[in-house]
């Protein structure tokens, strides 16, 4: 059967990528009739289509607009699956939401409509919703676990907020997305019960016997060794200028507002990196980013150069200083 959904693959991405809500949702419709289970639709089809919309964006092939409506249609195909789709009860009861400061709520929704069509009551909480909420909405909730996701290593300590809060009444976190790095790496910083690779994985885990019912407080972080990380979000602003300045020199460089937009994430996950302690982060980040910006004409150069005013303006932060070197490298 594996075929089925790949052939129809490259339509669903044709109809998204043109915004053709009646094409995508008649194509879902007709797979689910004949007899596709929902959950295949969401693990072979919706999922692989969204990180092909984020690779054709990310290579500058579709502009945020046509990212942007692909990714509304599949929201709706997303609700239509877990719809139509029966659901077997359970008596787990799992709240979902991203990170605080991660607006990725598709994947939340996703993950939602897989636990639901596997009979587990799914309810999400919308992006936006911040550890204080999600303080306030838990002891009415009546839930047996939180599910955290994050796409984005920069919310990393958002979800860190979220999971003292959720492990704090006693409920047991699992969290998953690429922002948890590879292979989860930064699950356990963060203070997570467990990490899923997939939403199947996180249903499979959440409907085991093996998971915790009710847990103890978040270990305390006791790997920083200073508040590198806070002071690097307290220069945000100078740190920026700095970063403009240095382009200037470089013949041909774009300063515009996609570079300024750029510098400001590079100085969040350089931030994010010294919270977690490891450079590993800034220098993935700093790979992919590269490649982003040379998609958009930038030279690698211009990141490299940007970088050396950073280092200069925290020459007084040896954590930080590293991090630049090690991420400089591969430029
Ligand atoms: C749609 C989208 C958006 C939309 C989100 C709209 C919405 N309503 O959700 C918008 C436009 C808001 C957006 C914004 C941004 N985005 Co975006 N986005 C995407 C896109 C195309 C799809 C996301 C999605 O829903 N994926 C579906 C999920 C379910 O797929 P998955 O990751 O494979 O998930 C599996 C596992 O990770 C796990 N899992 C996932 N979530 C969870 C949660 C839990 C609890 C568990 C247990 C498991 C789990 O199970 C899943 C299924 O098996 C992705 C591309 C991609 N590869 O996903 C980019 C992507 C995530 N975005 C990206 C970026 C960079 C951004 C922006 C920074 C762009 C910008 N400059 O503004 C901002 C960040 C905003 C923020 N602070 O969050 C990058 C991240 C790359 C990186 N290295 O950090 C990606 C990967 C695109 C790319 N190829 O470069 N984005």
């Amino acid at each position: 059967m594996t075929h089925v959904i790949s052939d129809e693959l490259d339509l669903f991405l044709a109809h998204i990528g043109r915004a053709d809500e009646v094409e995508a949702l008649t194509l879902v419709r007709n797979l689910l009739g004949s007899g596709v289970p929902g959950e295949r639709v969401l693990t072979d089809l919706v999922i692989p289509a969204l990180r092909t919309v984020g690779e054709r964006w990310a290579n500058g092939d579709w502009s945020v607009a046509r990212e942007h409506g692909a990714s509304h249609i599949t929201g709706r195909v997303v609700h239509l699956i877990a719809d139509a789709t029966p659901r077997p009860r359970s008596a787990a009861r799992v709240v979902v939401c991203c990170a605080q400061g991660d607006w990725h709520g598709l994947a939340s929704t996703i993950l939602a409509a897989l636990l639901r069509v596997r009979g587990i009551e799914a309810m999400v909480l919308p992006p936006g919703t911040g550890a204080g909420e999600l303080a306030r909405v838990l002891p009415d909730a009546g839930a047996d676990s939180v599910a955290i996701g994050c796409m984005v290593s920069t919310a990393l300590p958002g979800a860190r907020a979220m999971v003292e809060v959720a492990r704090r009444v006693g409920v047991p976190v699992l969290v998953g997305g690429p922002g948890f790095g590879p292979d989860g790496r930064w699950a356990g910083l963060v203070g997570a019960n467990g990490w899923a690779q997939d939403a199947r994985q996180a249903a499979d885990m959440l409907a085991s016997p093996d998971w915790p019912t009710i847990t103890t407080p978040a270990p305390r972080l006791r790997h920083l060794p200073d508040a590198a990380h806070d002071s690097v979000g307290l220069l945000r602003t100078p740190l920026v200028a700095a970063g403009m300045a240095a382009l200037v020199p470089i013949e041909g460089q774009r300063s515009d507002s996609t570079m300024r937009d750029g510098l400001v994430s590079a100085v969040d996950a350089l931030a994010v990196s010294l919270f977690l302690d490891d450079h590993v982060l800034f220098v993935d980040f700093t790979r992919w980013f590269a490649d982003v910006l040379e998609h958009r004409d930038v030279k690698r150069e211009a990141l490299a150069a940007a970088y050396r005013a950073f280092a200069a303006q925290l020459a007084h932060m040896p954590r930080a200083g590293s991090t630049l070197t090690a991420a400089g490298a591969v430029l």
